[in-house]
């Protein structure tokens, strides 16, 4: 029997497990598309190529299995490169096909002759162009091997359109069946026992938990060791609410629960498990203080010691460093540090009483802060996904994430327009949750279209919009470095955001008091289709970090 390479890909991504796929459409790209039909893989198409990779990115970070976007040759390739460098930055597992122009037309001016893989490469793990239409099957399995090990990433894998049509013989064709380690990397016994000399001289030790633990599947493994050893977590990422930020051990987001450590005294040990030192961990004014002593976990050996001088650096999986310290204290219990935790309970009360005061139910329009508090408050077991400069940090601070995996925000592109595809990406991972995406008004616009993809895939999800008519990070920034008389380029329109929505088949919302938020989100569950609700809030509310200067911290050099 014959078979051409869209066939090969689809029994492929099969055997993967891959159900869903995040496309759009070209002619170069349609055997997979064909071939996909067949096999009964759900072709979720997008409007724009950027949303497909978003979600792809999105269903990575939420299920630990790589995303797959297909995308068609020339500008399907140069349209989803935002998302994929979105994916790069923060080691997201996740796979690009993407279509070329016939090898056979090479330099004759074909329609869209782009080069995918030079493009690719300073943005994904490992980016390939398949000459060989025998050898398509293999490829797919080094796609997914590079995506998933090690560090996870993004992966590129280009099929032009005439090696993919090619029929050939199946018997010719081999289908990789077992390309992944059994084994992951595991700390020696003498880093583990130095881990814990450190953390038992330790008066205040803290964990910064970043995505590393998420990926490797070691929330619980996290919530055993601090709930065995009394130390505290401040977590990043899909990893807030492994240990659950309404109790003493779990502290909050790095960029807003570290802010309660300097309050109470200061850390002195410092395990970064799985986590970077960069912006998200308080950028040159570094969260670690200078003479704690530094613990750094990771998967990748060049990670440890950026930035900083560390006491020990562990190249290992973050669960199986985790499985190897809870059984060391199993064995030889760690000192408790009640008064440690007790004092950083107060500065975490204190520090969150100072958004707290936001809240004003009598105030029209009302803070963002409130806003992103009503809607982290009800986030109940759903996905919250934040959008936006201001908005993300209301919802980073607002936030009390009660378990993993539930919180989807930006990383280290810092990429606006995430929004909605990793809302529409939730809804499909987790169809029996609520979904609210909290955008910014300027964000909303950038993949605005997919609202359309969540009435035709029917993805009912909830886009609430912090609309304070700017591009209000931007806009708050000018105001405090140049004044008010130069706000320049970022103003924006009090535009109906629900009626444009609304006319792709939505349901839509107008809320300008606080107390309308909550029954306008519950309406807009209730109907069980996709909303926007568009909601006023006060445009002159300067979040923390740009009061701090925080995010270009231009000429300090
Ligand atoms: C794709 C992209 N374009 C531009 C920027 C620069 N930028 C950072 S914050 C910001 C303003 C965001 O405005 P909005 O979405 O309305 O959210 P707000 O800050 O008002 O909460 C911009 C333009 C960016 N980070 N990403």
């Amino acid at each position: 029997m014959q078979i051409n390479g869209g066939e090969m890909i689809a029994r492929m991504l099969e055997r993967e497990g891959v159900k869903n796929v995040f496309a759009l459409h070209g002619g170069h790209i349609d055997s997979i598309f064909q071939a996909c039909y067949d096999h009964g893989i759900r072709i979720v198409d997008t409007r724009h190529e950027q949303a497909a990779g978003h979600m792809a990115d999105a269903w990575g970070r939420l299920t630990g299995q790589p995303g797959v976007a297909i995308v068609t040759a020339g500008p399907g390739v140069t349209d989803i490169v935002t998302a994929v460098a979105n994916a790069y930055m923060d080691a997201v597992p996740m796979v690009v096909i993407g279509g070329r122009y016939p090898a056979a037309d090479d330099e004759m001016m074909p329609l869209q002759e782009l080069h995918g893989v030079p493009l690719m490469q300073s943005i994904t793990k490992w980016s390939r162009s398949i000459r060989d239409p025998k050898r398509i099957a293999e490829y797919v399995s080094d796609a997914f091997r590079h995506a998933t090990t090690g560090r996870p990433g993004p992966v590129f894998l280009e099929v032009p359109a005439d090696t993919l049509a090619r029929k050939v013989e199946e018997e010719n064709v081999r289908f990789p069946s077992a390309y992944r380690a059994e084994e992951r990397p595991a700390p020696s016994p003498e880093a583990v026992e130095k881990t814990l000399r450190i953390l038992a001289e330790a008066e205040r030790p803290v964990i910064f938990a970043g995505r590393g633990v998420w990926f490797s599947g070691a929330s619980d493994e996290l919530r055993e060791f601090c709930e065995l050893t009394g130390i505290p977590v401040c977590a990043n990422g899909m990893t807030r609410g492994a240990v659950p930020e309404d109790t003493e051990l779990g502290l909050g987001g790095i960029m807003g629960g570290a802010q309660a450590l300097p309050f109470a005294g200061g850390a002195d040990a410092v395990v970064l498990l799985g986590a970077r030192l960069g912006m998200f961990t308080g950028g040159r004014r570094s969260t670690v203080p200078v003479g704690a002593k530094l613990i750094q976990v990771d998967i990748l050996a060049e990670e440890i010691g950026r930035s900083r001088d560390v006491d020990l650096g562990i190249v290992a999986d973050c669960r199986e460093t985790l499985r190897a310290l809870i059984r060391g204290v199993k064995a030889k219990p760690l000192p408790r540090r009640d008064e440690w935790l007790a004092r950083l309970q107060q500065a975490k009360a204190g520090v969150r009483s100072v958004f707290a005061s936001h809240i004003d139910e009598k105030k029209t329009p009302m803070h963002p802060y409130h806003l992103a508090h009503i809607l982290a408050q009800n986030q109940g077991d759903g996905v919250l996904v934040a959008d936006g400069g201001e908005t993300f940090v209301w919802a980073e601070l607002a936030l009390q994430a009660k378990r993993p995996g539930r919180y989807l925000g930006h990383g280290y592109l810092g990429c606006l327009g995430i929004g909605i595809p990793f809302g529409l990406a939730a809804a499909l991972a987790h169809p029996k949750e609520r979904v609210v995406v909290l955008t910014g008004d300027g964000s909303i616009g950038l993949n605005f279209s997919e609202f359309d993809t969540a009435v035709r895939h029917n993805l009912p999800v909830v886009v609430v919009v912090n609309n304070d008519q700017a591009w209000g990070m931007c806009k708050h920034e000018q105001e405090l470095r140049f004044g008010k008389e130069r706000v320049i380029g970022t103003a924006l329109p009090l535009t109906h955001y629900e009626k444009a929505a609304e006319a792709f088949g939505v349901h839509a919302e107008f809320v300008e008091r606080s107390e309308d938020v909550l029954p306008a989100v519950e309406r807009a569950f209730a109907s069980g289709r996709p909303a926007c609700v568009n909601v006023m809030t006060d445009p002159d509310a300067i979040s923390p970090a740009v009061q701090a200067g925080a995010l270009v911290e231009v000429g300090t050099g």
